[in-house]
């Protein structure tokens, strides 16, 4: 899971990804390329499985993050999205885009005084001129191949066509993909240009030290003070407790948006025991057991004969796989079982 952060410059990404990733990025200012470090998402579910099984290793679900860095030249906006920076957006699996909404004279603003409004604009305008310079690109190749093609191949460029002209000019006149009617056989083609407006976004405002005592983990737009959130993070874990009393912050803010970015990117969790190894794994919501199996080990899914699940409550309550068996509850699955959200499954396969 590939996580891009964006926004304008001084929104405060790289404080965020060091939140984030525990401080992985030493130098904010100098960096040239696209920094990644993965981040361990917290569960208490998988410390409630460990106290059963009494693992050697507890390994928890990643998520890597991504810090860009900063346009090369332009002061206005993103500029992100063009050339090489572009490129590598489109290989992310889901943006979180940072809008600055602290005030603070002494760290210069990109675009003027702070207004989160016109921030969001801007970077939705951005992510549909990046989009209509790949569809672009795109119905320039399709033209080419048009030039040779006889037949059904080419009735199906001239349908191609004619889908990237209608999205371009919808798009536009400022309307973006996520809004247009489209047939499932449309959304298809799509699918496959990697567009930007296909990812999922997650706007976090990074509000002021001030402001910071208000946050709900519940509202939308998601609120953090990442500059705060950075600061609790250099503190022993007692120190840090009283800060956060003191400062009425009581929930962690990494936390808060690892959750969410599980939830962003349609994710449900999953966990394997081996003697030595807890561990949590996820995947698309909806999954099969034969998928499941395969973020483990492409093995795995090829020689897969069955899973034998029992859900997370079933397994806490029994605690042990053999009193799960002798009530019922460790149900044996087939390669087509949608994995639930807590599942705790071992895989049987040949190789
Ligand atoms: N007061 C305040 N300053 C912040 C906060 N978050 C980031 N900053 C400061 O804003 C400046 C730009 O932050 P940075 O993370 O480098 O932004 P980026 O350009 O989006 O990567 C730095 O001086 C940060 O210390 C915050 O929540 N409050
Ligand atoms: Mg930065």
């Amino acid at each position: 899971m590939e996580v891009a952060l964006i926004g304008l410059r001084s929104s405060g990404k790289t404080t965020l990804f060091n939140v984030l990733t525990g401080g992985a990025q030493s130098r904010p200012n100098a960096q040239e390329r696209v920094v990644k470090a993965i981040s361990k998402v917290p569960d208490s579910r998988l410390d409630d499985l460990a106290r059963l099984f009494n693992p050697t290793k507890i390994t928890p679900a990643e998520i890597t993050f991504w810090d860009l860095p900063p346009p090369p030249s332009s002061d206005q906006g993103f500029g992100y999205f063009q050339g090489q920076s572009l490129n590598a957006l489109q290989g992310a699996d889901a943006f979180i885009r940072v809008v600055r909404a602290f005030l603070d004279p002494t760290v210069p603003e990109a675009a003027g005084p702070p207004t989160p409004e016109s921030d969001a604009t801007a970077m939705s305008d951005e992510l549909i001129l990046a989009d209509l310079a790949i569809l672009e690109r795109r119905a320039q190749r399709v033209d080419d191949n048009m030039k040779g093609a006889r037949g059904r191949e080419r009735d199906l460029l001239i349908r191609e066509s004619a889908l990237l002209k209608r999205v371009s000019d919808e798009m536009e006149v400022g309307q973006p993909l996520a809004s247009q009617p489209l047939t499932t056989e449309e959304s298809g083609i799509l699918a496959n240009y990697n567009l930007l407006g296909h990812k999922p976004v997650m706007t976090v405002y990074n509000i002021g030290e001030n402001a910071a005592s208000q946050t709900q983990p519940d509202a939308y737009p998601i609120t953090i003070c990442a500059g705060l959130e950075w600061e609790f993070a250099q503190l022993s874990p007692e120190d840090e407790h009283e800060f956060r009393e003191s400062m009425g912050v009581q929930q962690s803010g990494k936390d808060l948006l690892l959750a969410k970015t599980l939830t962003l990117l349609n994710r449900v969790t999953f966990f394997t025991h081996v003697s030595e190894e807890v561990r949590a794994w996820t995947v698309m919501d909806g999954s099969d057991s034969a998928t499941a199996a395969g973020t483990i080990h492409s093995d795995m899914e090829r020689g897969f004969i069955r899973a034998e699940v029992v859900s997370f409550d079933d397994m806490i309550a029994c605690e042990t796989i053999a009193e799960a068996r002798r009530q019922g509850l460790l149900r044996s699955e087939g390669r087509r079982y949608p994995v639930q959200d807590g599942d705790v499954i071992t895989f049987l396969f040949n190789v």
